[in-house]
Formats: C-alpha cells, structure tokens, sequence
C-alpha cells in the first residue's frame, strides 16, 4: 500500500506542511486547493490542534468538507481574513492579559456638542433643513443582535412598538423613513431612501419573514437591502488557539462579533458604493428598539447638514453609571485629542485612574457630565466611504474573556473578538469633523433592552429600558409634545407593571405621516382642546385636523390620504382600561406580558374616511 505522503504527491499536492500534522496530511488528498491553502494557514497560525480529533479519510469526509467551507467563510467575511483575526486576537488577549489599559495615556475631559430644546426655534429651523436633506439619506438598521438581555424569544424589531395601534418596530421605522421621503420630496419627483437592515443568523430568516407577510410595510423591495454579518471564530487560550464547537469536532465554535460589523458589510457588499453613485450623501445609522429615535432624526440630520459634520453621534443626557456609554473627549500625552464612545463599564475606571476618585458621578444638573450614547450615527458619505477604502471597515476591536483565576491562563468559556460601530471615529484623523448632539430623552431614547426581572433592579432613578419604560415613553412623548403644540393634555399617574414604577400618559399615538416633525403636529391641531389621563387617542392618517376637541375615552380615527378630516366635539365613552399582567403569567402571550399591561378595550368612537374629501366628525 501507498503512503499518505505518496498519495498526496501523485496529486501534485506538496504535502510537507502538514508533516506534523499527521491527521490534516493523511486527508489533504479530500481538499481543494483553496482549501489547502487554508490549511496551511491555520498550520502556520499553531492552529493545528483542530485537526486532532480527525478520523482516517473515508470516515466523516462530508464533515471535514463542511469544515472547511466554514474556514472559508469565517476568512472571507472577516478583513484582512482569519490569519489576521488570530494575529489581533494575540495581541488583544496579551494585552488583556497584563492588564493594558486601552486608554493608557488619555485624559477624559467632557466635550462640547449642540444642544437641542425640543420645539424652540432653533429645533424647528434644524427640523425644517433635516427634512430638506433627507431625499440625500440613507437608513441603516443594526439588527443583528440576539437581545440577551431582554431574553425575547423572537426578534426585536417584530415587537410592538405600542400596544395600541400593535404596530411593531420595523413597520414604524419603515413608516418613517416613508413619510421623510415623501416630505423631503415634496413637489418633486420622488426619490426612494434606501434602507438598509444588517441582520445575522439568528434575526435574517425571521427579519426577512417578517418584511415579506407584511408586503414591506408599504416600502418597495428593491428600496429594502438586508446584509447579514457572520460569527466569528471563538478562541480558547491566551494563544488565540481556535475553539472548536463542543457539539461538533468538525465546526469552529463562533460568537457574534458586534454591531461594529456593519462598516465592513456595507464596504464589502458594494451598498455603499451603489449609494453614492446614486447621489446619498448622509447614513444614518440605528438601533433595534428605540420608539422615539426618528422624533430626533430630522433635527440630528439637519445639524449634520448645518454644520457640516462628517460624523455626528445622538446623544441625551446620562445619569451616572447607567448602561449606556459616554461620549467624551480623550486627550492623549502626545497631543491626540478624540471625541469618541467610552463604553459604560471602562468610563467609571478611567475617570478614576485618571484624578477623579468619585469616577462617574452625577453633577449638578442630576446627570453625569458626559452625554449618552444612543447610537445613532449620522455619517457623511463622502468622507465615510474615502475612510473604510483605506481601511475595508475594519473597526477597532476588543476582547473582554472571563478568566478562571487571578493568574489569567485559562478562561471559564471561549471568548473572541468584538467590535461596536460607535468606534468608527477612533481611526480617523484629527481634522475629521466628529461632533454630537444631545436632546432630552424623553423625546429621543426609550429602548427595549431589560427584561422585567433585570428592569425592577435598575438603581432608583435610571431607566428601567425595558417593554414596560419603552411604551409608557411613547405616551409620555407624545404627550408632552401634544402639550407644547397647545393642547391641554391631563398630567400622568404613577402606576407600577412588573415591579416598575412608571408615569402613565394618555395613550396618544400617531402615524408618522401625521406628524413627523413639530412643525407638522402644530399645523393639525387648533382651537382650544383637551385629553383626560384615561383617554386612548390613535390618529391614523395624514389629514386628521384637531379643532376644540375634549376627550374623555377612546378614539381612534383612521384616513387615506386624500381624505381631509376635522376632528372636534366632546367624545366620552368607556374607553380602553389598563389591566396589570404579571410578566410570569405565561397564558399571557409573551409580547404582553414583559410589558405588564394589556388594554380592556370596553368602549372607544372609532371612524374610517377612505374615500377622498373633507369630512367632520364633531361628537
Ligand atoms: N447588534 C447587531 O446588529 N449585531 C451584533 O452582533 C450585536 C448587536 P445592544 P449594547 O443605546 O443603549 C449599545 O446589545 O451593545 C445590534 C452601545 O454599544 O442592544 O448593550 C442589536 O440588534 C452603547 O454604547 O446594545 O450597547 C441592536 O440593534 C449604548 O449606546 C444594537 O446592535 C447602547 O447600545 C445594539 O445592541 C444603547
């Protein structure tokens, strides 16, 4: 019988790589010539323990195959490919090791942004120039996340966003990217707004679902590009020696590598490149669960385009230690200043390594100095597109492995590396223009990331973040936004839904094409109107006008667009109830029941104009 090696060689292949790796030699004659070439990667980055457990050739061939698939996937979808990924991991993990400082030599200091007063003047008039600049924009999603956290058992953006219309978060977000489109184009031609979702095999097939039962929530699918980021390989050692999958010895264990991912996607695929030949000139980049975002968008878009950001980051004001990072400015020994993310759990060491013992501590203002990071990035193409040429996407990342001991040698579970897309700015040159924005919470931020356990343990005066906070945040809003547009809303009552005390508005929620901006609010409602504290008010359509309207119930009036409807009178009725659920109580479904409420709908006026005209309805 012929030796291995001399089988090998009759097939042209030089097997001596391999040498002393006698399971990976006996079987190269199964592989390609890519994937030798993979091979002899992973033998001269010592990942040759991979390849121990693997039987003679003719046993689990199709699974040897399919490992290598997976190598040539986890080294294309990754810059630079797997030989780098290792190569950065060892340099991560040793610094992870002694105990390096990432911000070694950076003095925190806090920065200066624009701050915006909801619905003054100068709110309007950034209003009115994102509204402008929108037909020029671009959405960008990041869904791609698991929502450990929240511990949802579907994905994120197919949860109601309210539960009084039902709507869920994409239908809403897609709603508004509409609406901006056909604001931004009014009198013109219209322009689509192309929108982009990253989505990951854990949310792609369900995200993809979700859009197509939906028929798109009215977007065109061609306007819609979804890009799904992989895994990447996990590590076991402080050598970056791969980990293989504890189910299965032919698969490299993988984890996810972080929302940063999506500066590389949209590089690679092209996205980026067919958008600025069609003339995008802005990205703006969001999160999953966040129901007030898009109140903040045209405002953000407009200070982006006023003043000419390249990078411009959404940010509200941050009560001390709360789970969202700061935005600072870090100023190195050598002269390098940055204003850049500071994640949540490495700004309280820094402040304190750096001449602040109290580290992050609320001021006089009740909030920590450094604003919050919402994650809302608002790029400008053009230079955004020259950096990620120079650099494929690649974003700085981090490693953050758990290890078993004091003595850091071996970790209580695989690790690897992460990256978050807030970091792009880090590599960029000092005369980039990198600037933020800060609004009041109540009018930007209430996202859905807490489960009800988690949330009712949230120190006393932080958010809670969770589905409760996220909806009662739409109502507080919506609200107060009512209120400051002149209409006389009844002030809140506490009540408490899974162990968290909240303030409790009338329920008011509207389509986005009702009203965008506060501009837009202001021109529907008019005359002297009021709403109880146990009132539901949904306005579905875009010509609903209030005039002195009192309501004491529910309402809910629903239009298509040609229909022009005036809305007065004294409505009162029975209207909708809150009725507690307990987050535990699974007979309840589970997108009610995290919220701790659900609606007695006993009683409610409820009109339809589809056909085109002016109507009224007075009670
Ligand atoms: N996401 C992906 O698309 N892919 C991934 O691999 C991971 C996430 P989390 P996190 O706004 O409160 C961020 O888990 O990481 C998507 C900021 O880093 O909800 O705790 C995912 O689907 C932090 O600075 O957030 O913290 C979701 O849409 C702060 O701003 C998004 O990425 C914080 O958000 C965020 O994922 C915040």
């Amino acid at each position: 019988m012929e030796s291995a090696t001399e089988g090998i060689s009759k097939l042209g292949i030089n097997g001596d790589f391999a040498s002393s790796v006698p399971n990976l030699h006996k079987n190269l004659s199964l592989l390609s010539p890519d994937q030798i070439e993979l091979a002899k990667m992973l033998v001269a980055m010592e990942q040759s323990h991979l390849f121990t457990n693997w039987p003679e050739p003719g046993v689990d061939d199709g699974e040897k195959k399919a490992f290598f698939d997976q190598v040539t996937r986890l080294n294309s979808s990754y810059p630079g490919g797997l030989a780098s990924y290792i190569k950065t991991a060892r340099g991560l993990l040793s610094d992870s090791k002694t105990g390096k400082n990432p911000f070694d030599g950076f003095t925190p200091s806090v920065p200066t942004g624009e701050n915006l007063s909801y619905g003054d003047e100068t709110f309007m008039k950034f209003e009115e120039a994102g509204v402008k600049e929108a037909q020029n924009a671009a959405f960008v999603l990041v869904a791609g996340g698991l929502g450990e956290r929240l511990g949802y058992n579907g994905i994120k953006v197919a949860l109601p966003r309210e539960t009084t219309t039902g709507a869920c978060f994409l239908q809403h977000y897609i709603e508004n990217v509409l609406a901006l489109q056909e604001a931004s184009n009014a009198g013109q031609s219209e322009r689509d707004i192309p929108f982009a979702i990253m989505t990951s095999d854990d949310t792609h097939a369900r995200t993809m679902q979700l859009l197509e039962s939906n028929k798109y929530f009215g977007m065109k699918p061609a306007q819609i590009k979804l890009l799904k980021q992989e895994k990447v390989a996990c590590l076991e050692d402080n050598d970056a020696r791969l980990a293989l999958d504890p189910q299965n010895k032919f698969r490299i264990q993988t984890k996810p590598h972080g929302h940063g991912d999506v500066h590389a996607l949209l590089y690679s695929s092209g996205v980026l490149e067919e958008w600025q030949r069609g003339g995008v000139r802005w990205v703006l980049f969001f999160q999953d669960t966040n129901g007030l975002l898009f109140k903040a968008i045209p405002a953000s878009l407009g200070v982006s385009a006023t003043k000419g950001y390249h990078v411009n980051s959404l940010a509200v004001p941050r009560k001390a230690k709360e789970a969202i990072g700061g935005i600072t400015k870090l100023t190195h020994t050598d002269g390098r200043s940055m204003v850049i993310n500071v994640e949540y759990n490495q700004l309280d060491p820094l402040l304190r390594a750096t001449g602040n013992p109290d580290g992050d501590v609320n001021c006089e203002t009740g909030y920590s100095p450094f604003p919050g990071n919402i994650n809302q990035l608002i790029m400008e193409l053009g230079p955004y597109f020259e950096e990620l040429k120079k650099t494929g996407g690649a974003i700085k990342e981090f490693v953050n492995p758990k290890y078993k001991d004091a003595s850091k040698t071996a970790f209580k579970s695989s690790t690897r590396l992460e990256c978050m897309m807030q970091d792009y700015p880090k590599t960029l040159p000092p005369s980039a223009r990198v600037g933020f924005t800060v609004m009041d919470a109540w009018v930007a931020y209430a996202p859905v990331k807490n489960n009800p356990e988690d949330a009712a343990k949230v120190p006393k005066g932080n958010p809670y973040h969770s589905a409760t906070s996220g909806e009662m945040a739409v109502y507080r809003a919506n609200s107060l936004i009512l209120r400051n547009a002149g209409v006389q809303v009844e002030d809140p009552v506490q009540q408490e839904f899974n162990g968290q005390e909240v303030e409790v508005w009338p329920r008011v929620v509207w389509k986005p094409k009702w009203g965008l901006t506060f501009a837009d609010v202001k021109k529907k409602v008019a005359g002297s109107s009021s709403i109880s504290q146990k009132s539901t008010l949904a306005l579905k359509g875009r010509n609903i006008f209030i005039e002195n309207l009192s309501l004491d119930g529910a309402l809910v009036v629903e239009s298509g667009d040609g229909a022009e409807v005036k809305v007065g009178g004294s409505v009162k009725n029975k209207g909708w109830a809150i009725e507690k659920v307990d987050y535990k109580d699974t007979s309840v479904p589970e997108e009610i029941r995290i919220r701790g409420f659900r609606f007695q709908k006993t009683e409610q006026l409820e009109k339809q104009y589809t056909e085109p005209g002016k109507f009224e309805l007075k009670a």
